[in-house]
């Protein structure tokens, strides 16, 4: 029997993991892939769904709790006890769209910084879910940013580093007491 990754969708007084912030090296360090998805690995996905519960967020890449594995769980719709996350492991992207839509992007390693980003409308993605099974899924909308922007984290990159507006990016950054300097041009 495997054990059910699935928690209960609500803030912990003390979440199990940290999340690293901008100007920590964690986040610039590329994640490796998962030999083999079992016990200890689904322990790491349920810290990781509670520890993005707690802190509000929609998504979670493991380099961002310092865990350098290729590990992401999210979840768009939080509000919703029964809508199950979702959990990708070495994720690999299959095709993108084209055209590019924008989104205001935020990041709960960059907590308060908002700005916009361009990025492929449509991502088909494979991976393997939280029991080891291959997967593909096409995503839009929303779906398509968050699962760039943890694969994304997964690679070291954040997205300041893919904002093309660099004044209001310094603006915002300084505004909430982050180095310009932490971000990196991609
Ligand atoms: O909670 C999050 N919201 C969000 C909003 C727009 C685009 C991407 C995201 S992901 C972010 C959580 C996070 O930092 N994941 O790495
Ligand atoms: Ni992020």
């Amino acid at each position: 029997m495997t054990a059910q990754v699935l928690v209960e969708k609500k803030k912990l007084e003390k979440p199990p993991l940290t999340i690293h912030t901008l100007g920590d090296r964690v986040l610039r360090q590329p994640a490796k892939r998962v030999k083999s998805v079992d016990a200890e690995i689904r322990q790491l996905v349920r810290d990781m769904l509670q520890t993005m519960y707690s802190a509000d967020g929609i998504g979670l890449a493991a380099p961002q709790v310092g865990v350098h594995k290729q590990v992401i769980v999210i979840d768009c719709e939080p509000d919703k006890p029964e809508a199950p996350p979702l959990v990708l492991i070495n994720p690999t992207i299959k095709s993108t769209s084209g055209d590019v839509s924008p989104f205001q992007e935020g990041c709960l390693s960059i907590p308060g910084v908002y700005l916009e980003v361009k990025r492929p409308a449509v991502v088909e993605v494979s991976y393997r879910d939280e029991y080891g099974r291959p997967q593909t899924l096409k995503a839009t909308d929303l779906l398509a940013t968050v699962i760039q922007h943890e694969m994304d984290h997964l690679n070291g990159v954040l997205f300041v580093d893919r904002v093309e507006n660099k004044l209001a990016l310094t603006e915002e950054l300084v505004k909430h007491k982050f180095s310009p300097k932490a971000v990196k041009a991609v």
